[in-house]
C-alpha cells in the first residue's frame, strides 16, 4: 500500500489535470520549520516517524493527543486484516477510532487554513485498490472532530489548493462516479475528477464550483474521441464510448453538459454519439448519487471491521 501523495504522484504521471504538491510543500515546509525551531531552541528535534503501512505499532504525537496504530488483536493467519487508529486524549482515553481492513496512510497537516495541523487518515478495506476511504479529523477550537470522510472507492484525494484564496484550501480528487458504469471493468472505466470544498459548515462537491479541473479533464476525454472518431476495428467503437462518457461525465460534473452535447452531435460518429446520450439520466445520476460519498460523522467510533 502506497502512501496518500506515493498515490498522488503517480496520479500526476497519468493525468495533469489533478492537483498540485501543495500538501507535501507544506509537510516539507512544516518539517523545516520544525528542524529550525530546533536548532534556534539550541535542542536536538528530529521529524516524527513517517507511517509505513504493516510496521506496526505506529505512534505519533498530535498536539496534546497521541495517535496510535495497531491491528486488531486475534485475527487468524490468512484472514483479511483488521487494523485500527486511535486518537488517545492525555489521560490515555481513546477519543476517536477508525477501523478498515487496513491502515494506508497517518499523516498530520494543515488542511483548514487556521495553522494548527490536521489528521489524515487513509483506510483500504482490502484489494488492490479498492476500496479507500479518507478521514480528516482537527483539533482546532476543541475537542477532536471529524470534518470529512471521503468514501473514495477507487479514487482519492489527490492534492490540496486554496482555489478560491479564502484561505481555507480545496481538496482535489478522483472521482470513480463512472467506474463499473453498465459493467464496464475498472480498467476502462474513464476517472473523472471533483473538488470538493467547505460550505460553512461541512464539505460538499463543489466541482461546479470551481469548474476548470473538470472542464480540463473533459477536453483531454474530447481529445482522444476526436483523435479515434474515425479509427476502425474491433476495439475503436469501445475506446470511442470510453472517451466519449469520460467527456460527457465531466461536463456534468463540471455543469457545462449542454456544451458537450452540442460537440457530440456535431463531431462523434453516430454510433458512439446515440450509445452515450441515450445515458445521459444514468451518467447524471451516477454523479449525483457519486456526491454521497463526501460525508461528516460525528461518532466516536468510525468505519467497519466486516
Ligand atoms: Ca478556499
Amino acid at each position: 500500500m502506497k502512501s496518500g501523495w506515493s498515490r498522488f504522484r503517480r496520479y500526476l504521471v497519468t493525468s495533469p489535470n489533478a492537483g498540485d504538491f501543495h500538501g507535501r510543500q507544506t509537510l516539507i515546509f512544516g518539517v523545516k520549520a520544525l528542524a529550525l525551531w530546533g536548532v534556534l531552541a539550541g535542542t536536538a528535534c528530529a521529524a516524527p516517524p513517517r507511517f509505513t503501512p504493516d510496521r506496526l505499532p505506529y505512534r505519533i504525537a498530535w498536539g496534546p493527543y497521541t495517535v496510535v496504530v495497531d491491528r486488531k488483536p486475534g485475527i487468524p493467519a490468512g484472514d483479511l486484516p483488521r487494523q485500527y487508529v486511535r486518537i488517545l486524549d492525555a489521560k490515555g482515553r481513546t477519543v476517536k477510532e477508525v477501523r478498515d481492513a487496513k491502515i494506508g496512510d497517518v499523516r498530520i497537516e494543515e488542511a483548514t487554513g487556521t495553522g494548527v495541523p490536521e489528521l489524515w487518515i487513509d483506510t483500504t478495506s482490502g484489494g488492490m485498490s479498492c476500496c479507500l476511504t479518507q478521514y480528516l479529523f482537527t483539533r482546532d477550537g476543541g475537542p477532536v472532530r471529524n470534518l470529512l470522510i471521503f468514501e473514495g472507492g477507487y479514487g482519492n484525494i489527490t492534492g490540496a489548493r486554496d482555489l478560491n484564496r479564502d484561505g481555507r484550501p480545496e481538496f482535489i480528487a478522483l472521482n470513480d462516479a463512472l467506474d463499473g458504469y453498465e459493467g464496464r471493468p475498472h480498467a476502462v472505466s474513464p476517472t473523472l475528477t471533483r473538488v470538493i470544498g467547505w460550505n460553512g459548515s461541512r464539505y460538499v462537491d463543489q466541482t461546479r464550483r470551481f469548474p476548470d479541473r473538470a472542464r480540463s479533464e473533459g477536453q483531454q476525454f474530447r481529445r482522444r474521441l476526436w483523435e479515434k472518431r474515425r479509427a476502425t476495428g474491433e476495439m475503436a467503437e469501445e475506446e470511442r464510448r470510453y472517451a466519449a462518457l469520460g467527456y460527457y461525465g465531466s461536463a456534468v460534473a463540471a455543469g457545462e453538459e449542454a456544451q458537450a452535447e452540442a460537440w457530440l452531435k456535431k463531431n462523434a460518429p453516430s454510433s458512439t454519439r446515440h450509445w452515450v446520450l441515450s445515458r445521459k439520466a444514468g451518467i447524471r445520476r451516477a454523479l449525483r448519487d457519486s456526491a454521497r460519498k463526501i460525508r461528516q460523522n460525528p461518532a466516536p467510533v468510525l468505519g467497519t471491521w466486516d
